[in-house]
């Protein structure tokens, strides 16, 4: 079975792309299992850009086919801030918790109807000859005005979804992996990995 290298340290992404992944005729490989340490430097100012280098770096690194994403929250009231910087956006030691105090401080004030925002997912997937194609998805929310449940990870306990009247933090694993910005994204990059496999 041709192997997959799942390029990411975040384990709750990792975790996710485990379920989103099933069923498709790929081993899937961490990079602790490939031996790798080296990490991809992401300093564009595009999930798009980043995607595609950490893919590409972790391909050519590994000899595998590489999926990597890179992924944020965009706040409208914070003209799209963290955007890139989203797991950057309390400092570099930060923890979950950090960044969503950092981000309940910055909307203090800010009322309901401007706190909308929106996850936004990129996966890249490179071959090791630098071959790479892009898909994206995305959902739509605002942020809460305190955290709630826990599910999930990053900002999920503040990402409010009105429809479900619920945080992401607050719905099951299946139903984000169906409604999230990664789910979205991952269910297009599965008909590029089968092509490939
Ligand atoms: P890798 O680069 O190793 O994959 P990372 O955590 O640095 O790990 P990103 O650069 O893509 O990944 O940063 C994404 C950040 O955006 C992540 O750390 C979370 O804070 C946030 N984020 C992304 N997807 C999320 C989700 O589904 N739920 C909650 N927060 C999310």
């Amino acid at each position: 079975m041709p192997r997959l290298l799942l390029a990411t340290t975040n384990r709750g992404k990792a975790a996710e792309y485990v379920s989103l992944l099933k069923g498709l005729d790929l081993e899937l490989v961490t990079l602790d299992q490939a031996g790798i340490s080296q990490e991809a430097e992401e300093n564009y100012s595009t999930f798009e850009e980043n995607a595609r280098s950490k893919a590409v770096f972790y391909a050519a690194l590994s000899g595998l086919i590489t999926l990597a994403d890179d992924s944020g929250l965009e706040v409208e009231a914070l003209r799209g801030e963290p955007g890139v910087r989203s797991s950057r956006y309390a400092g570099e030691n930060a923890s979950d918790a950090d960044r969503v105090n950092f981000l309940l401080e910055k909307l203090k004030g800010v009322p309901c109807e401007l706190r909308r925002a929106r996850f936004r997912c990129v996966i890249a997937i490179a071959e090791p000859d630098g071959n790479v194609e892009t898909v994206s998805g995305e959902c739509r929310g605002c942020i809460a005005l305190e955290p709630r449940g826990s599910n999930g990870f990053g900002y999920d306990p503040v990402f409010y979804l009105p429809e479900y009247d619920k945080t992401i933090a607050e719905i099951s694993h299946e139903l984000k992996n169906q409604i999230s910005h990664r789910g979205r994204a991952a269910q297009k990059a599965r008909i590029l990995l089968q092509k490939l496999s």
